[in-house]
């Protein structure tokens, strides 16, 4: 098992360098970053990481191909890959549609859009010019100016068609789940995907791109995950909450709650409507002990990075040195 973490850059730089460089030092095998318009750019961000960092592979997690064309995602994570001396893994989804909507941008196709952007990105950086006549991009003899290798693809994905399409063309991919419920589902379709691309298992990154929220105290590991646990409720489809046999009306006290708290502020009622059940079901979080039994859960069925995604715990730094000392190490070993 591996270990990656998330971060969001809606911190000062130099803060979240302190947090990368500390689960550097701690073990973690990888660092993600993630792409949303309003937060800090993406590749700004991991250039200061890269030229700080030693060993942690970095990456966006994940970029899209609506924000940029990938001739520039190609360009920008080989310069990270050129700074970083061979440390960079490009995450790549299909987007956020809340945050495009605001940017005017229509979340059309895309499933052609990002198997286009794969094909397109592997060519560049296997220094091919690029002819490519796509329903979506059409490239006339593009080829990057600079030598990258190849840099390893992780695609993000949940719905049953993109986690085909992550295995046929990706490293690796990133799902957005936390319970080996979800990935037994999730690997059906992975298997699909690699038989076709005639891969094997072995070379395939299944990532846990999980919420994670540790602490010596259970209790407060739990608290700290309520609030991100109400957003994921909210937002996973019927399929995922029927998967877990969540009741309608508990999941609605949610999304009532998360309202009131967008009106009115009232952010306790939100933690108050998050059941232990969801918790479970939507983060890994507990103790060290009660983290490690999901984990080898998880490496049950598949799974073979675990990332540590927001919150981390209720004092990240401390969880994050806490995962270092006593999760890490049981995978070593
Ligand atoms: N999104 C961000 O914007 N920023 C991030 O930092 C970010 C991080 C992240 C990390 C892990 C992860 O798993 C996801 C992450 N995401 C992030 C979200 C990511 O960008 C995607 O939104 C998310 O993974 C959605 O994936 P999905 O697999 O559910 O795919 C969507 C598009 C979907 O609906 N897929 C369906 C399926 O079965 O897989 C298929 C939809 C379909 O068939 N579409 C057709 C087509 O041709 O594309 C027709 C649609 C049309 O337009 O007509």
């Amino acid at each position: 098992m591996r270990f990656g973490i998330e971060f969001v850059p809606d911190m000062k730089y130099y803060e979240l360098e302190y947090y990368v460089k500390l689960a550097e030092d701690s073990g973690f095998e990888y660092t993600w970053i993630t792409d949303h318009y309003n937060n800090r750019n993406v590749y700004s961000i991991l250039t200061i990481l890269a030229l700080k960092t030693q060993t942690i592979k970095l990456g966006p997690g994940v970029t899209n191909p609506y924000h940029i064309n990938p001739a520039l995602t190609a360009s920008a994570i080989a310069t990270i890959n050129e700074v970083s001396g061979g440390r960079a893994v490009l995450g790549i989804g299909a987007g956020d549609k809340v945050t495009f909507e605001r940017i005017g941008i229509s979340w059309e196709k895309p499933l052609k859009r990002m198997r286009e952007a794969i094909e397109i990105i592997r060519e560049l950086h296997a220094g091919k010019s690029v002819k490519y006549d796509g329903e979506i991009f059409k490239f006339n003899g593009a080829r990057l100016g600079f030598k990258t290798g190849s840099i390893p693809i992780y695609v993000g994905a949940q719905g049953p068609k993109m986690l085909k399409l992550a295995a046929e063309l990706g490293d690796g991919v990133l799902i957005n789940a936390s319970h080996p419920k979800d990935f037994e589902e999730a690997k059906k379709n992975i298997d699909a995907g690699l038989e076709k691309a005639g891969k094997s298992v072995d070379a395939f990154d299944v990532v846990a791109y999980a919420s994670m929220s540790v602490d010596k105290n259970r209790d407060n590991a739990r608290n700290a995950a309520r609030i991100v646990v109400a957003f994921i409720v909210a937002g996973s489809p019927e399929v995922v909450l029927q998967r877990h046999g969540l009741k309608d009306e508990d999941v609605n006290k949610v999304r009532e709650a998360l309202n009131n708290a967008f009106t009115k502020g009232d952010w306790p009622g939100v933690a108050k409507a998050v059941t232990d059940e969801m918790i479970d079901i939507f983060s890994i979080s507990g103790t060290p002990d009660d983290v490690i039994e999901r984990v080898n859960e998880l490496a049950k069925v598949g799974v073979t990075q675990v990332v540590a995604g927001s919150p981390i715990g209720p004092d990240k730094k401390k969880s994050i040195k806490l995962i270092g000392k006593e999760i890490i190490p049981k995978f070593k070993e």
